[in-house]
């Protein structure tokens, strides 16, 4: 952008000294946003501000103006730690094609982008776009809108994982809209509950664990605790009847290494159920947003789940609800969740351990701050557009879990936090 402005100031100074200018020269485009909003300063809206701070909200949004071609060009600057800029999309229907594509340019600027439709619930999120690609920390968005909302809107901010010296800074966004698209049915899927052990050797779950292959010992009930010595079959049964709960309502069904292998492999994800780590509870390879892949692994270390970490010691049903929850977490990740934070939402990421022994939903519940600090997941509204409804119409009735124990917020009796980690990597979602 430099060499363009000093181009057009030597250009202008050799007319000048030609004598004869019949117009005055273009004044120099800025070579950053002077505020936020729209690139072209003289659109206007009759639905409000299409430039400016305050726009925090979604009530505060500027209005993003796109031209025939269903273009829309934005420019701002994330100017301090927080600082969210929220854009009005305008409505948009299932087959539109949006593609939203951020440039930080020159600024250090570690961008972060999410959509959401008009009752703030999020659609797609996105960090960084494919580690092998160019600028691979500016956000990217390519993708086919399922729901039905007007407006739907645009958050920017910086990545929670921003390194220092890149959580400020300006960007450009390039959004187009294409009608025509074919977004994809809901899709089922099969849950696979691996209980008699495995060697993993895929390398998005080696590499955060620091083991190549991670070998999980099979479920035994008596290696979590000796208090628990004799009961693997109850036990395994506690967590199937903790999935199929957790599921009902959707085309997922459930199936363990106990039962004969599924009939379609090509949808089938599967949980490994057993060993132990001394730092997490499950790991799931990806957040594989709108469950691109049908084929991903998740690893439950059984055996982190010691009555140590909880402020009492679970009964072999309330430790199956326990690690069913914590699978159903990770599985929900495979299908496309992030974190939330609400202590009765399955996707919850730091509850104290003893909230995943209660009851647990796929329910709507405001996004983890570590993803963005507005707007909310509607869990089980995704579940519904990406695997599906229960295809029987009502779903079967589920045993509910009897253990509706309140637990008390706050640490446990033995400190332990339970906080499903998650590094930066893993959560990017675009693979
Ligand atoms: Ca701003
Ligand atoms: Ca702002
Ligand atoms: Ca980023
Ligand atoms: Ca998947
Ligand atoms: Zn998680």
């Amino acid at each position: 952008m430099r060499l363009v402005l000093s181009a057009v100031a030597g250009g202008a100074a050799f007319l000048m000294s030609a004598g004869c200018p019949t117009a005055p020269p273009p004044p120099p485009a800025p070579s950053a946003p002077t505020e936020d909003g729209n690139r072209d300063p003289t659109v206007t809206s009759p639905l409000g501000k299409t430039s400016g701070e305050p726009n925090g909200t979604f009530e505060d949004a500027i209005i993003a103006v796109f031209n025939v071609g269903g273009e829309a060009d934005l420019w701002g600057t994330i100017s301090e730690t927080g600082d969210l800029d929220v854009y009005n999309l305008g409505g948009l229907m299932p087959s539109d094609h949006i593609v939203i594509d951020v440039d930080s340019g020159d600024s250090r600027l570690d961008s972060s982008i999410a959509l959401f439709d008009a009752r703030g619930r999020l659609v797609y999120a996105n960090d960084d776009r494919s580690p092998t690609e160019r600028r691979f920390l500016d956000s990217f968005i390519d993708f086919t809108i399922r729901r039905d909302s007007d407006p739907y809107y645009l958050v920017i901010t910086h990545s929670a994982f921003a390194d220092p010296g890149t959580f400020t800074g300006t960007y450009a966004i390039a959004i187009t809209v294409t009608p025509g698209g074919d977004p994809p049915p809901p899709r089922g899927q099969i849950l696979l509950l691996d209980f008699d052990g495995a060697v993993v050797d895929a390398p998005s779950l080696t590499q955060p664990l620091g083991m190549d292959p991670v070998i999980v010992d099979p479920l035994d009930a008596a290696a979590i605790s000796p208090v628990y010595a004799g009961q693997t079959e109850a036990l395994k049964q506690a967590i199937r009847e903790g999935f199929e709960q957790n599921f009902a309502r959707f085309d997922v069904t459930i199936l363990t290494t106990d039962d004969p292998p599924p009939a379609d492999e090509s949808v089938v994800s599967t949980l490994v159920i057993g060993g132990f780590n001394p730092e997490l509870f499950g790991i799931a390879e990806n957040v594989d947003l709108y469950n691109l892949d049908a084929c991903d692994d998740a690893i439950i270390f059984a055996e982190s789940f010691n009555p140590h970490v909880f402020s009492f010691t679970p009964t072999i049903e309330e430790l199956g609800v326990g690690i069913a929850n914590v699978g159903s977490h990770e599985a929900g990740h495979l299908l496309g969740l992030n974190h939330v934070d609400d202590d009765t939402a399955l996707m919850d990421d730091r509850s104290v351990a003893d909230a995943f022994l209660a009851d647990q939903e796929f329910k709507e519940a405001p996004l983890s701050t570590d993803l963005m600090d507005i707007g909310t997941q509607d869990a089980a509204l995704l579940l519904y557009e990406i695997v599906g409804p229960y295809p029987g119409g009502t779903a079967p009735a589920v045993r509910r879990s009897r253990l509706r124990r309140t637990f008390v917020p706050g640490p446990s009796s033995s400190g332990t936090v339970y906080r499903r980690r998650m590094s930066k990597s893993l959560r990017t979602g675009r693979r």
